[in-house]
């Protein structure tokens, strides 16, 4: 479909033509650094490759992706600790773990899969140890689907063993009490005559920067601990004893750890905390980032990254026979300003909804607009295609249980989990048109017009048969070695994560102690009325889609314009229950003050200081300044804001 302005409609467009005018408009454009090229992580690894080869025959590294919104702290942090951007645990090693640490995520709601793990889990008796601002309802008791004896008696099983109601953005704080109670302990154990609780052979052996840590928790002091962090010195100190008892640890994380101005930051914490007693690279314990898409992780490995290193440009070279551009490229954040800078001109997205899932829509979508060029690959109609630039193009797709069929017959596409495990899968039913492509094929298609013969990539054949991308794949990055037989054994295969087993790929070959500044003392926040706002998702939605307006775990139903605060805030504030409130952002730069009009109160259990809503309702008030300097994440979980009764 093209956008029509004379109609102010979508038209359909054959899809040759529509090839065509993509590949004139790329064309036109005089460097290549000026289009950019956004990925949600749904694409499987078979598309993100064949995306990543387009744009880089093209001539950019501009790969905005929703990773930089979403575990991109990861990425950017662990490798700089563990020597790897990825989780070191497999699912078995919840079978042989004697403690489990969550911090910030929601798995009842956004890892469901996740829960049966926990609920086994506390039922062998493992405390499961929680920092979470929020009371999660699934956290707290969980009633198991596959539990026949639950199910028939409304009965539940407690899942967290303690629940730390941690300040938004207090975690590194908490970490850092953490740590220092382990330090403090493991002092007096010695003193005692103890062998101490720290594990000293794997520190000497494998780690560096531990003097460094030591030096740094040393200077930080108790009252300014518990302030940033909202926890007390004995309820950390509780939680610290159950992690020098237990032998196996592993650490979970998600959202409400990385989207902070300090979430790389916040990651190496974690990863200090494990390394202190070896609890990296052995069975039962290590770190456990839960991802978010189905293929947010495999399209990074396949290639969409805006920083590549030597070996992906090597490998390009070894399978394609052209060497790509290393010019570092765009982030979602830097693409955005880009756009808005009037500095690049064409946006091409396999699927997602980037305008609605970033910050500030009233600068985003004003940015989107000025595009001379906008094609969205989508399984699904949304807000972003609505954004209209010179020319917009929706070029609709299967999606991934759609039958797609090739030149050699139906097709398999491979994805990769969490646990870096690699699995095919294929597609069953009927596609909804019979003028759908498959996503390699669309981006084929707009290869073939753009580039022509460039480089004598033979795009018909690679798409033939996926096979053959997979091959290439395996040329580019050997660690799909044997990619194409490995992925027809059952349950498929898991890349290699050198951390699970103790080989460090840091620039020291040593697991490095990462020492963070400071608390997190962000200035944006600090101002006397401000609150610090977190954004959440709720049972009925996915991202950008929402399905329904409840919230089971959370008691709201048939709305999301809420705002869930603490009641002494409320009291504060003159305001009652129900209440109508504007959200006003507290940011710093004048220009991004935006406000959000009409909201309800809702008295919650959440520390006080702290309030939280609904994404991507409370984007509105989440300024394009604020974000991760490091990793370039959006700062979505600690956003400034004032709030006032509406007039
Ligand atoms: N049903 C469903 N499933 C999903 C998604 C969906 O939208 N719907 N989205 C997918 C995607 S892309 C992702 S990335 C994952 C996201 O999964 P989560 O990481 O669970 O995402 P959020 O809903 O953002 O929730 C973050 C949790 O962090 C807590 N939190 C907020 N701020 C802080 C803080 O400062 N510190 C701590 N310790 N905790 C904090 C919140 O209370 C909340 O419980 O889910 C994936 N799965
Ligand atoms: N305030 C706030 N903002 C956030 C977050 C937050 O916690 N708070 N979370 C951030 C996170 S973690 C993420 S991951 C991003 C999400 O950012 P995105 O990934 O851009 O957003 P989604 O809503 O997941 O995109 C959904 C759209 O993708 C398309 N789609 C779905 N499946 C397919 C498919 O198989 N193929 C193709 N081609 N298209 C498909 C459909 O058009 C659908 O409407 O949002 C970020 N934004
Ligand atoms: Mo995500």
């Amino acid at each position: 479909m093209i956008y029509d302005a004379a109609s102010d409609r979508y038209v359909p467009l054959d899809w040759q033509q529509a090839f065509n005018l993509i590949g004139e408009e790329l064309n036109k454009i005089p460097d290549p650094h000026q289009a950019e090229f956004y990925t949600s992580g749904r694409a499987s690894n078979e598309a993100a490759f064949l995306f990543q080869l387009l744009v880089r025959a093209y001539g950019t590294n501009n790969f905005p992706d929703c990773s930089n919104m979403c575990h991109e702290a990861t990425s950017v942090g662990l490798p700089k600790s563990i020597g790897i951007g990825k989780g070191t645990v497999l699912l078995e090693d919840f079978d042989h773990c004697d403690a489990i640490f969550s911090f910030g995520h929601n798995p009842g709601t956004n890892h469901p899969r996740m829960m049966a793990t926990l609920h086994e889990a506390s039922r062998r008796g493992v405390p499961i140890i929680v920092f979470n601002p929020l009371k999660e309802r699934a956290l707290e008791r969980f009633a198991s689907p596959q539990s026949p004896v639950e199910m028939a008696t409304f009965s539940s099983t407690p899942i967290a063993s303690a629940y730390h109601q941690v300040r938004t953005g207090g975690d590194l704080a908490a970490l850092k009490g953490l740590m220092k109670h382990v330090l403090e302990m493991d002092a007096a154990d010695l003193e005692k005559g103890g062998d101490g609780l720290l594990d000293r052979a794997f520190i000497a052996e494998h780690c560096i920067g531990f003097e460094d840590l030591r030096q740094d928790l040393e200077a930080t002091d108790w009252d300014s601990i518990e302030r940033a962090s909202g926890l007390s010195k004995s309820a950390l100190k509780s939680a610290a004893d159950v992690y020098v008892k237990a032998k196996k640890v592993i650490l979970c994380y998600g959202m409400g750890i990385t989207q902070h101005s300090r979430g790389t930051e916040n990651v190496q914490q974690l990863a200090n905390f494990l390394m202190l007693r070896g609890n990296i690279g052995r069975e039962g314990a290590g770190i456990c980032p839960l991802r978010g898409h189905s293929n947010v992780q495999g399209d990074r490995t396949v290639g969409i990254t805006e920083i590549p290193n030597k070996a992906l440009i090597d490998g390009m070279e070894r399978a394609f026979g052209f060497r790509p551009t290393d010019k570092q490229g765009h982030n979602a954040v830097e693409s955005i300003e880009a756009i808005a800078e009037g500095h690049s001109k064409a946006l091409i997205c396999l699927g997602g909804n980037l305008a609605v899932a970033m910050f500030d829509p009233e600068y985003v979508f004003k940015a989107m607009r000025k595009l001379d060029l906008s094609v969205h690959i989508t399984t699904k109609l949304n807000r972003s295609h609505l954004l209209i630039g010179k020319t917009t193009i929706l070029l609709p797709c299967f999606g991934r249980t759609d039958l797609d069929t090739q030149e050699s017959g139906p097709q398999a596409v491979t994805v990769e989990d969490s646990m870096s495990m690699v699995h095919a899968s294929r597609g069953f039913l009927n596609p909804p048109g019979e003028l759908l492509k498959s996503e390699p094929a669309i981006v084929a298609g707009i290869a073939k017009a753009t580039l022509g013969n460039r480089y004598g990539i033979d795009w018909d054949w690679l798409i033939a048969d996926y096979d053959r991308i997979r091959d290439k794949i395996e040329i580019v990055f050997p660690i799909f070695k044997d990619y194409n037989s490995r992925i027809r054994v059952k349950g498929g295969f898991r890349l290699d994560v050198p951390a699970s087993y103790r080989k460090w790929n840091t620039e020291s070959g040593k697991a490095t102690f990462r020492v963070a500044q400071g608390l997190n003392v962000d200035p944006a926040l600090a101002g006397p009325d401000v609150l610090v706002l977190t954004t959440l998702r709720s049972h009925d939605q996915y991202n950008t889609t929402v399905y329904g307006l409840d919230d089971r775990y959370r008691g709201v139903f048939g709305r999301r314009d809420v705002l869930f605060m603490n009641e002494h805030d409320m009291a504060d504030r003159g305001l009652t229950e129900g209440a109508l409130i504007n959200i006003v952002s507290a940011a710093v730069e004048e220009d991004d003050k935006r406000t959000i009009q009409g909201y309800t109160v809702v008295r919650y259990d959440i520390p006080r200081g702290s309030v939280a809503g609904y994404y991507p309702e409370m984007n509105t008030v989440i300024s394009r300044h604020h974000y991760d300097r490091q990793s370039g994440t959006p700062a979505f979980k600690g956003v400034p804001v004032t709030i006032a009764a509406t007039a």
